[in-house]
């Protein structure tokens, strides 16, 4: 072979195979592929076990187009192979990354070699590719090597989507909170994005507009519920104040279709918004059908296909059923609850994570009889001393705790709006209750909405378990020109912030000249119960395992708003803590509070938690006289020293 690369050298065997080949060719062109992290790596279990139950040639079709997808630099092997070896050891030297497919380490590895002999008609190992072109065997690299060629190869760039034949440079799929904030940041840099966006009704029927669920069926609607709670509260208050009124009442349906009406008319702002920054919208389901290329379903079943170089996920979550007989058919969940067209009436909430609570709290606060069943703890992951709080705060305030049950059965006894259900359910020691409600509302967790949108034809993995994404600090997945953000995410915090946060930034990366990563440390967040939980940085239980507990000093105290004392009503139920790290000059770690706007008061201290602020600095801050968040100025009794932290005056 000569000292030039490559291009296309590939026996065709029948016309089917010319088309799929002419597709690839222009479907992966010339890519703006990244230099992986990792130095090399090779096939895992899984992929050897695919190969085990599957010989089909379009599989190793695709698998091949997977594998030189894959890497800069990919190589064709086999261990035995002394050249594969050398030219290993080669790039080894160069300090060159390379994804290696060692043939007779796979099962199946002989049908994949002879596949690869129609690509290459190469009959002897190694098979180089680089960016997705065919240099050759060991004198071919070594050659250009010598020639200086390989390096300029390698960084070698051409991001011209149309030359390579791509409508456009990024598709994103999903238009929730990261996806329309990517799309927009892409497209400011004058690249052509097509968001797709498609909402599958829930298993009662319940579908909504462009924004994802923040938007439609997540904070916004739940904050305004939470909202409609409150002002209940103020009311009771508002008696002591002087106010006189009689009859109040709620309706449940003056509060959702206004609720509804803003949700609309942002969808609406939405449409406009991706209009100005000419990203196209395509509603429609969409799923990967080759490794560059996507297909559309609209509702009508109508099916549309596009292209593009590089794509991102952003797909989110849907509610979990729990895989009871009756579940689907008699049980709403957050995607319905906010737009239900009645009143939930007696309702039973299953799960005891914050969407479980967030609901059961309103709709309490709201007047309804709630009781939330929970399987074990409640808030699992956040601050449990916290979680306990708000847990003691709804029982005070009439919501009904079930611990250690979980539902076994939903039959509905009477048809209506609401209807009644009789709700039969198995305690963890094995006794068996049933009651009847009216609503049964699950909150048992999210799925990733990743396994039915063909991320298997690029190759994109997925923690099977979990079905979420893994990716490196930049949001690559496993294949370097398909990204992903938000809720789909393995290992990271599923907020609307995180999203568009980690959006922007993607975007600014890929097309801007910046390389500012998204920081998913410090993140602050706000858990919406009656009493709100704000919280930036560790849990005490996060904080003791990682410094220890000697090396960690607690700071707490309980308080009332001023507000609260004339309708006196929770005396010292509010709480504030902040953990700091004594060998690091009692830096904060963590903060944690119980307040009324909570989420206000969390905002800034984040700010200071971002800078590093140290317990000293917060002790010399003046504080704002008569507020809640004054408390943070003047904590100084520790946790170890079980000092009494009850607020006696202003
Ligand atoms: P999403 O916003 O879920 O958007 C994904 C979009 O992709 C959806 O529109 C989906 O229908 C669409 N889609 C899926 N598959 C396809 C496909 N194949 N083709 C086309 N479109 C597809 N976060 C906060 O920060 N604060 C809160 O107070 C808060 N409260 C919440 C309350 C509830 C009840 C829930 C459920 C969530 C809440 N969240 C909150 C979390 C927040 O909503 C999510 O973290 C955020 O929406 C994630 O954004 P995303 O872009 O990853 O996905
Ligand atoms: P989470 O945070 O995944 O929590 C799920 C909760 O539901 C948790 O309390 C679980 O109890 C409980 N659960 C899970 N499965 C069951 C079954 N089968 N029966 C009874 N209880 C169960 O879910 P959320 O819905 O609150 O929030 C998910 C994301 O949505 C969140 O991160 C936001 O982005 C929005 P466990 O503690 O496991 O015993």
């Amino acid at each position: 072979m000569g000292n030039s690369v490559k291009k296309g050298k590939v026996v065709i065997a029948n016309e089917n195979q010319v088309k799929s080949l002419r597709l690839y060719k222009a479907a992966i062109g010339d890519q703006d592929m990244r230099k992986p992290e990792i130095r090399s790596y090779k096939i895992d279990e899984k992929e050897e076990q695919e190969f085990g139950n599957n010989k089909e040639k379009s599989f190793l079709e695709t698998k091949i187009q997977q594998y030189i997808c894959s890497s800069e630099v990919v190589i064709f092997s086999k261990t035995t192979c002394e050249n594969c070896s050398k030219v290993k050891d080669h790039f080894d030297e160069m300090d060159i990354s390379y994804f290696v497919v060692e043939l007779d380490q796979i099962k199946n590895g002989q049908s994949l070699e002879k596949e690869l002999y129609k690509y290459t008609m190469e009959t002897a190992l190694p098979n180089v590719f680089v960016k997705e072109k065919l240099i050759g065997d060991y004198t071919d690299v070594i050659q250009l090597s010598k020639d200086g060629l390989f390096q300029k190869l390698l960084e070698s760039k051409n991001d011209k989507p149309k030359e390579a034949g791509y409508e456009y440079d990024l598709i994103v799929i999903g238009g929730g909170s990261g996806g329309l904030a990517a799309s927009k940041e892409a497209a400011q840099y004058g690249k052509k994005v097509l968001v797709l966006d498609y909402v599958p009704p829930s298993p009662l029927g319940t579908t909504w507009g462009l924004g994802g669920t923040c938007v439609n069926v997540g904070c916004i609607p739940k904050k305004l519920m939470h909202q409609a709670a409150l002002l209940r509260q103020a009311l009771k208050d508002s008696r002591t104040y002087g106010w006189q009124f009689d009859d109040v009442k709620h309706s449940w349906d003056i509060m959702t279709e206004s609720i509804q009406n803003y949700i609309g008319s942002l969808n609406w702002n939405y449409r406009v918004s991706l209009m100005e920054n000419k990203v196209k919208y395509e509603n429609g389901y969409g799923e990967f059908v080759e490794p560059h290329k996507i297909k559309s379903t609209n509702s009508r079943g109508k099916v549309k296909f596009f292209t593009a170089e590089k794509f991102l996920i952003a797909t989110g979550e849907r509610p979990r059923y729990l895989g009871i007989p009756g579940d689907k058919e008699y049980c709403i969940t957050s995607d319905d609850l906010f737009s239900l067209p009645y009143c939930p009436g007696k309702t039973l909430v299953v799960g005891a994570s914050y969407v479980a609570l967030e609901c059961a709290g309103f709709l309490a606060g709201l007047g309804l009889d709630v009781t939330v069943m929970v399987r074990s703890i409640l808030l699992r992951g956040f601050d449990q001393q916290m979680a306990e709080k708000i847990g003691e705060h709804m029982d005070e305030h009439g919501v009904k705790f079930i611990k250690h049950f979980v539902p076994t059965k939903i039959e509905q006894i009477e048809a209506g709006s609401p209807g009644k259900l009789k709700v039969t359910s198995q305690s963890t020691a094995g006794a068996e209750i049933t009651e009847e409600y009216n609503t049964v509302l699950l909150a048992i967790g999210r799925d990733a909405c990743t396994r039915t949108i063909g991320l298997d034809i690029p190759g994109v993995k997925i923690n099977e378990k979990t079905g979420k994404i893994p990716v490196n600090d930049e949001e690559q997945t496993n294949i370097p020109y398909i990204y992903a953000i938000g809720d789909v995410l393995e290992d990271k915090l599923e907020l609307t912030p995180v999203a568009i946060q980690a959006g922007r930034l993607l975007a600014r990366r890929l097309y801007g000249s910046s390389t500012l990563k998204c920081d998913y440390i410090n993140v602050p967040t706000t858990v919406f119960t009656p009493l709100e939980y704000g919280a930036c940085g560790l849990s005490e239980e996060n904080a003791i395992s990682k410094y220890g507990e000697d090396n960690i000093e607690v700071y707490h105290s309980y308080f009332w708003p001023l507000e609260w004392t004339v309708p006196a009503r929770d005396n010292n139920k509010c709480y504030a803590k902040v953990i700091c790290n004594i060998k690091d000059n009692e830096r904060v770690v963590g903060f944690h509070l119980l307040a009324p706007n909570a989420g206000e008061i969390t905002q800034g201290f984040a700010v200071a938690i971002k800078c590093g602020v140290n317990k000293e600095q917060l002790d010399n801050t003046i504080g704002i006289h008569p507020v809640c968040a004054e408390i943070f100025t003047t904590l100084s009794v520790t946790k170890r020293s079980g000092g009494n932290i009850m607020q006696a005056g202003c």
